[in-house]
């Protein structure tokens, strides 16, 4: 992990009007901190020495600005402030550079751990069926390689034009960019594909669905991921994620947000609950299910699904709660298996998923479990 640290030099005016006082000595065994101080004219190095600052607590001494870098006790610090000669002195303040923030769902499905050795999603294509992405997120464009819109309307014809941010969001989770900025998806160089069966304000319907199922298995893809859902069934829905399995794409899906608190209802949606297509449940990092996830026999994987930091349009970043945020994790997942793995069938991949994954308890509610990207790649060892 890259990691930049900057420099703040937020010049704070701090004017020492007062007197010149030189002390004859200082105490050698008083702690010292890190200042930046900053002389009002010619930078006199005499004058730090007078102050008791020695060679070894002049950490840098700076070329364009009369400026030092510099380890000081308290007493010198007040003394520094207090000179005519001294503009600034200044607390050495740190701060990390806007880097790459590693939202906690990442390492928690065990990607950290499946990039540090090298595997990243790379050739693998994963449809986003959802509201578009931002293909000009700057933690997302390289990865967009494709798209689709069910739509014809102005407003909605374009795949990557995202006006809700759920789709982007997804995206993110699945395979946002490893630079340094943003933050870092499951499969950080996975092929995207933004599939728009929702419109600006999340909404669509089964034959939008069924025609973005339809567009994966058309153009290649590997993996469907469906953030979405409703409470009917729909026998051509079915029809069409059935197809899709037996065509070897893995389809993956949220289980839904109508979870009771007890845990204890029958709400898992379509079309996560059918057969051809995992659904996901949603936990957060402490490996408890979310109240709003959904529950039922048809659960099948849990995934980090609550407080998840991802993309959203117009190069910005947002935390989102949801089984939504939940299924990207597995469709990433699945892409790192498949990366590293590229002879195994979807059913195969799934069974390794579910069998690989940490067991959190009642299966109604967790399914197998919590997602283990490297103890899957491993297993195969
Ligand atoms: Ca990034
Ligand atoms: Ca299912």
């Amino acid at each position: 992990m890259r990691k930049l640290f900057v420099l703040l030099l937020v010049l704070a005016i701090v004017f020492g009007a007062g007197l010149v006082s030189v002390a004859a000595s200082y105490s050698v065994d008083e702690n010292s901190e890190e200042y930046l101080v900053m002389f009002d004219g010619p930078a006199k190095k005499g004058l730090l020495q007078a102050f008791g600052v020695s060679d070894e607590a002049i950490l840098h001494e700076f070329s364009l600005l009369p400026a030092y870098h510099l380890e000081l006790t308290s007493r010198q610090v007040r003394g520094l402030k207090n000179h005519p000669q001294i503009k600034y002195v200044e607390e050495n303040a740190e701060a990390q550079a806007f880097g790459q923030t590693v939202p906690w769902g990442v390492p928690h499905v065990q990607s950290t751990e499946v990039h540090n050795m090298g595997q990243t999603g790379a050739g693998v294509k994963v449809a986003i069926l959802d509201t578009g992405i931002d293909n000009t997120h700057e933690d997302l464009a390289v990865n967009v390689k494709g798209g689709y819109s069910v739509f014809t309307d102005s407003a909605n014809r374009d795949p990557f034009y995202d006006g809700s941010g759920h789709g982007t969001h997804v995206a993110g989770t699945v395979g946002a960019i490893d630079n340094s900025l943003g933050v870092i998806g499951v499969a950080h160089q996975t092929d995207l594909y933004a599939v728009k069966v929702l419109n600006n304000d999340g909404s669509g319907s089964y034959a939008g669905i069924a025609e973005g199922v339809e567009w994966s298995i058309l153009n290649g893809m590997d993996i469907i991921n469906m953030s979405l859902g409703g409470s009917q069934s729909s026998s051509i829905l079915k029809e069409f994620c059935d197809l899709a399995y037996s065509e070897g794409l893995l389809v993956v899906a949220a289980a839904g947000n109508s979870g009771n608190r007890g845990g204890n209802n029958d709400s898992v949606g379509y079309p996560a609950k059918y057969e051809s297509v995992i659904a996901v449940a949603a936990v957060d990092a402490n490996n408890n299910r979310a109240s709003f996830s959904s529950t039922g026999p048809a659960v099948e994987l849990s995934a980090p699904g609550v407080s998840v930091l991802s993309t959203v349009p117009g190069n910005r970043y947002a935390s989102y709660n949801g089984t939504s945020m939940a299924s990207p994790h597995v469709a990433g997942v699945a892409a790192l298996i498949w990366g590293e793995h590229t002879n195994l069938t979807n059913s195969e991949l799934r069974q390794l998923l579910q069998h690989t994954s940490i067991n959190l308890g009642r299966s109604n509610q967790y399914g197998y479990g919590l997602v283990q990207a490297n103890d899957a790649i491993n297993y195969l060892r």
